[in-house]
């Protein structure tokens, strides 16, 4: 029995798996083809191991595997006399770290090229934003004056570099962060000093043998999630801007409706925009437009997946295709000449998927092979000059489509993106204030990130469009990154009418400035940004990030990164609200630290609530709390009730 056959209550069940009609019309192309999704995969795995899921099993040593158990029968301790407590942090901390590395060596990634660029070593790269390198190289305390911009680069990426390192006592932007919360972060030992130090430091700890205490293995998970998020992430979103143009408000168009039937269709999907920028150069070129037509397309057209997709909607319009649960669709749409990855998020399913189509995907990451997948391995030297092989390679492809088996099962939906924190406040007339009081006035009651994934335990995208269409429904702002966005996208929430849909203080706010009630900020390195606006709020309102009336909200996470985004986000002062259950659950000590403990630590804390209607209802109290506590005008949190009945998000 699949999953998809699983349900008995709707015809085909297909929306208990998924919310958007797109990826409904493709599960039934994959069950009349017999092809298996990850939802079926999903239903194979049934019953997932119990000791894994709450956290309880441990494999790093050889005197191992060892599992405790979590209802006191059984063994209560490993081997080497690890108890719950203890292995349920490692393996979190293991976890942050893991999350952490995939966002830095991105970031790291960057670097290099922008290094390279800088030197000009580079074709198809070159410093878009010189104003944000000026800005940058100032805040880091290199020279610019007259100097030519390159040296300045130069002397920027030096010290970039040196965060990597072990050398400092701090991250270049932790600076950014208010003397409130660096005075937290220096009083608990959290200050990130390193980014490879933080995560090699984590791996040490959780060795067998080293760090014993849990909730010091915990606080050191927390310093590993702060190099991330104000360091490899912030990192790689900066140098990105600089390179690629910082975001300012586009209009593009999401889901499967993207792909163009008479078109060479080109999907670009992962998470570096460092290729995927030269490939849209390269789709321009008027020698492989020609060569598209002479072979009967129409033209090139190019959509993103995942976040290397949002990085080109943020900064080029370039429609998009999907998020995370869409990439095996997506080739069954049978229009996919080429699917180009690059790492992070990529099922190794979607080769297997390919080899029932003529869709190549294309690898280009030596970090990130995929048996099944041509090899065209990323040189910034000759970045240009590969893009091109890349589309030429799509364009080969177009050649053994099968029309037949063409089918696009949507109309695009329009949406809004490219809200930077640079483009907001100049929505905003180029300062925070207009924001900072509207929250003090209460037209906008707070502000909310609602980011991460798809999980196919969760139908896919309800959970994020429910819960940000109860958020803005109370006059709450909504900013979103990764999966989230495209999710919100999809469902047609963020256009400027979508403003129709807010309360009336919000609604009234994006009439005057033009914009959505739920802003696009980006890919989850972006996340960045969101602390970045954290920070200037609470810079302006004179008080820490802990005391604004924001929120954080990952609904459908899946990944390591989600958490190491969970936790900067909480380390940074911001309550957030996972809404599937992390592998804690083995231990009561951890789970109450990190939902309660945590609060009196770093003025935040995390909660676990899978149904969108009562997670709502969760950081609405949360935040009119928040004003109470600023003394701006409140509704008593007691006052705010949950729903009588729940929505019927389905967890498996
Ligand atoms: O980095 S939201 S599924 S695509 S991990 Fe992955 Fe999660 Fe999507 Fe982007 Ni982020
Ligand atoms: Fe078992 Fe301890 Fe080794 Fe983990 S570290 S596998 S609990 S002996």
């Amino acid at each position: 029995m699949t999953a998809i056959d699983r349900d008995g209550k709707s015809p085909n069940g297909f929306e208990k798996l998924t919310m958007p009609a797109d990826a409904q019309a493709m599960l039934g192309v994959a069950r009349a083809e017999g092809i298996t999704t990850v939802w079926d995969r999903l239903a194979a795995q049934q019953p997932q191991c119990g000791y894994c899921a709450m956290g309880v099993s441990c494999r790093t040593c050889a005197m191992g595997p060892c599992r405790v158990d979590p209802f006191g029968e059984g063994p209560q301790k490993g081997v080497c006399g690890a108890d719950a407590d203890l292995i349920v942090a490692r393996n979190l901390g293991r976890t942050i770290a893991a999350g952490s590395s995939a966002h830095s060596d991105h970031g790291r990634d960057i670097l290099e090229v922008f290094n390279a660029t800088a030197r000009s070593e580079t074709t198809g790269y070159r410093i878009a934003d010189e104003q944000k390198l000026r800005r940058l190289a100032e805040e880091w305390g290199v020279e610019t004056g007259e100097r030519p911009v390159e040296e300045i680069a130069r002397d920027l990426t030096a010290a970039m570099f040196e965060d990597f390192g072990s050398c400092k006592s701090e991250l270049g932007f932790v600076d950014r962060a208010p003397d409130q919360r660096r005075a937290v972060w220096g009083r608990l030992g959290l200050t990130p000093r390193g980014i490879d130090r933080e995560n090699v430091e984590m791996l040490h700890r959780t060795h067998m043998g080293v760090d014993s205490d849990y909730a010091n293995v915990l606080l050191h998970g927390l310093r590993t999630s702060l190099a991330d998020g104000w360091g490899g992430s912030m990192i790689a979103t900066e140098l990105s801007d600089v390179m690629f143009g910082t975001p300012a408000p586009v209009m593009s168009t999401v889901n499967l409706g993207t792909l163009r039937a008479d078109h060479v269709n080109v999907a670009l999907h992962g998470h570096n925009p460092l290729l995927s920028d030269v490939i849209v150069q390269a789709a321009e070129d008027p020698e492989l437009v020609a060569l598209a037509r002479q072979r009967g397309a129409a033209g090139i057209n190019l959509v993103g997946l995942c976040c290397t997709g949002n990085e080109l909607l943020m900064r080029k319009g370039v429609p998009m295709a999907g998020n995370h649960l869409i990439q095996e669709l997506v080739i069954m749409t049978g229009a996919l000449e080429a699917m180009v990855v690059d790492y992070q998020c990529i099922m190794p399913s979607v080769t297997d998927v390919a080899r029932c189509f003529h869709t190549v995907v294309i690898s280009t990451s030596d970090k990130a092979k995929f048996p099944g997948a041509v090899h065209m391995p990323f040189d910034p030297h000759h970045g240009l000059e590969i893009g091109k092989s890349i589309i030429g390679r799509a364009i080969d492809a177009y050649a053994n489509r099968n029309p037949d088996r063409v089918r696009i099962p949507a109309e695009p939906v329009p949406m809004m993106a490219g809200f930077s924190v640079e483009a907001i406040l100049a929505a905003l007339g180029g300062t925070a204030e207009p924001l900072v009081k509207a929250i003090a006035d209460g037209s906008i009651r707070g502000a909310v990130g609602v980011v991460g994934c798809n999980n196919p335990k969760i139908t896919q995208d309800y959970a994020h469009v429910q819960l940000t269409r109860r958020l803005i429904e109370n006059d709450i702002l909504v900013v979103v990154t990764g999966c989230a966005a495209v999710a919100n996208g999809k469902a047609g929430q963020m256009v400027p009418e979508a403003a129709e849909l807010a309360g009336p203080g919000l609604s009234a706010v994006c009439r005057a400035l033009g914009i959505p009630p739920v802003l696009h900020m980006g890919s989850c390195v972006d996340n960045s940004r969101i602390l970045v606006l954290a920070a200037t709020l609470a810079e302006h309102l004179g008080v820490d990030i802990s005391q604004l009336p924001l929120a954080g909200a990952a609904p459908e996470w899946y990944s390591e990164k989600a958490v190491a985004i969970g936790a900067y986000v909480v380390a940074s002062g911001i309550t957030t609200v996972l809404g599937v259950q992390p592998p804690i659950f083995g231990s009561r000590n951890v789970v109450n630290l990190l939902t309660d403990g945590l609060e009196g630590v770093v003025g935040a804390k995390f909660a676990v609530e899978p149904d969108p209607e009562k997670a709502a209802v969760i950081i609405r109290r949360h935040i009119e709390a928040k004003r109470r506590g600023l003394g701006l005008p409140f509704v008593d949190p007691e006052t705010i009730h949950e729903p009588a009945v729940g929505s019927d998000v389905v967890m498996r």
